[in-house]
């Protein structure tokens, strides 16, 4: 028996950074993702030191996506996650008008989707602001930056109001604590103070963002996106049961303000225990307060494990965090763990009482072509189906989930390291880490597998 909703949507998911390449075509600005030739874990360069990198030309889908979209539709795909690279539309960020050469390319883009019936979902921001905006205002750490955000998004939604009906607002926006100059444009060694400070900006620019969408496009949805990051508690013993309770409350404090729309009281106290002062202007906090989200999306890769002795902590890939002696790691030495999802979606629907949407979801691993020039990726499908089979779990046990897109359904740059060979695909790309290849796409064996998975609504998962 399939449980999955009548409308259930099944995709893929990509951001404009990983896939589309010519990163200085038709007057697209720099971004912060192009200052990141080697990925988010070798962290900021100064402009002055940019070296190029793999991201230049990724996988080359500015211009092949027809290509691209046509072998998604192959897989009987309903829905496609991207992103909207913000330097294509305001290449510095600050221009009273913007691109019109980048609002083509989108158009272009959900143009070739409409053909297949595919429905965009579009990520506004995914890892990337125009640097423009760093140089001049020092990123998220100005309040000038929401009005230059709101006006970005007003200029999409008004272009795209009758193409995209799916939009989320900040990719993984939890990411910035860990990752500060991916998510707000501030230093890797910026002060808890400045982040949080920035976080609230781009708080508020999310909520006005919510709000637009609502005004702008008729029948539009717009969720958040958060890195779902499940902490278990190492031990039953309550202290860690309590570390883990911090730890999840780092993520969480996003969805509740986007979703609750007002600042927890864990998250106050924190404030105060750290001497953290948030500058709010008068009406921020109206602003969260009116605009909660119409959905909750997020990504979920692995779990993780808490404890109160700080000596369990190891180095992880980007988030610190410790072992779980009951879970496989995977080759980059994320932690497999399928039953994780299930607890997540219950979690969350739990906690927000809203549909959820799982946005990213897959395995990173390393492809070889066989004699035959084939890819036989049976662990890509083992991981996929297990985790399938534990969202379809969660829609028994009463969560509403709208859908699900895997990262990455075609080989891309990835977001950690900048390589190529960390591989998510259903579809090969010709291309390695030191950018060679010729860039052909190829079917991988779970092509066919998630094809049929669509096909049976999720029957074939039995
Ligand atoms: C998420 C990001 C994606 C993506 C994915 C996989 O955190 O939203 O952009 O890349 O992780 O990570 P990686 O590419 O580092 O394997």
């Amino acid at each position: 028996m399939t449980t999955f909703p009548e409308h259930f949507l099944w995709g893929g998911a990509i951001a404009a950074n990983q896939v589309e390449g010519a990163f200085d075509a038709d007057h697209k600005g720099l971004s912060t993702a192009d200052l990141l030739p080697h990925g988010i874990l070798n962290p900021h360069q100064e402009k002055a030191e940019r070296t190029p990198g793999i991201k230049d030309l990724a996988i080359d889908f500015y211009h092949r996506y027809p290509e691209d979209i046509a072998l998604m539709a192959e897989m009987g795909f309903s829905c496609f996650r991207l992103s909207i690279a913000w330097t294509r539309i305001f290449p510095q960020g600050d221009e009273a008008e913007p691109n019109e050469a980048g609002l083509a390319f989108y158009d272009r883009i959900f143009d070739e989707l409409a053909k297949y019936n595919i429905q965009p979902m579009v990520t506004l921001s995914h890892y990337e602001m125009p640097y423009g905006l760093v140089e001049k205002f020092g990123g998220w750490q100005s309040r000038e930056v929401i009005a230059l955000f709101e006006r970005y998004a007003k200029t999409v939604f008004t272009r795209y109001a009758d193409k995209v009906k799916l939009w989320l607002t900040f990719n993984e926006i939890n990411m910035s604590l860990h990752a500060p100059f991916t998510g707000v444009g501030l230093p890797e060694s910026a002060s808890e103070q400045a982040i949080y400070q920035a976080i609230h900006y781009q708080l508020v620019a999310s909520a006005k963002a919510v709000q637009l969408c609502h005004e702008i496009v008729p029948d539009g949805k717009i969720g958040n996106m958060l890195l779902g990051a499940m902490t278990y508690p190492l031990t039953c013993q309550p202290d860690d049961v309590i570390a883990a309770m911090h730890e999840n409350n780092q993520w969480l404090f996003f969805g509740d303000v986007q979703a609750r729309g007002r600042y927890p009281g864990y998250m106050l106290r924190y404030f105060r225990d750290q001497g953290i002062r948030i500058d709010m202007a008068p009406g921020d906090l109206e602003t969260l307060a009116a605009a909660s989200v119409d959905f909750i999306s997020f990504s979920y890769y692995a779990s993780a494990c808490a404890s109160a002795d700080p000596k369990q902590k190891e180095v992880g890939n980007i988030v610190a965090s410790v072992s779980n002696p009951y879970l496989e790691k995977s080759e980059w030495g994320w932690q497999i763990d399928p039953k994780g999802l299930r607890v997540i979606l219950n979690f969350l629907y739990d906690r927000y009482q809203k549909p959820l949407f799982i946005v990213e979801n897959g395995l990173g691993a390393k492809d070889e072509l066989n004699a035959a020039g084939e890819i036989i990726d049976d662990y890509r499908i083992a991981y996929l189906k297990a985790h399938l089979i534990q969202a379809r779990e969660a829609v028994l046990d009463g969560v509403e989930l709208m859908g699900y897109t895997s990262w990455g359904p075609i080989d891309l740059v990835s977001n950690s390291t900048a390589e190529m060979s960390k591989r998510y695909g259903f579809i090969y790309v010709d291309r390695d880490d030191h950018g060679e290849g010729t860039l052909t796409r190829k079917r991988k064996k779970s092509f066919y597998w998630y094809q049929d998975v669509i096909r049976t609504h999720g029957a074939s998962l039995d």
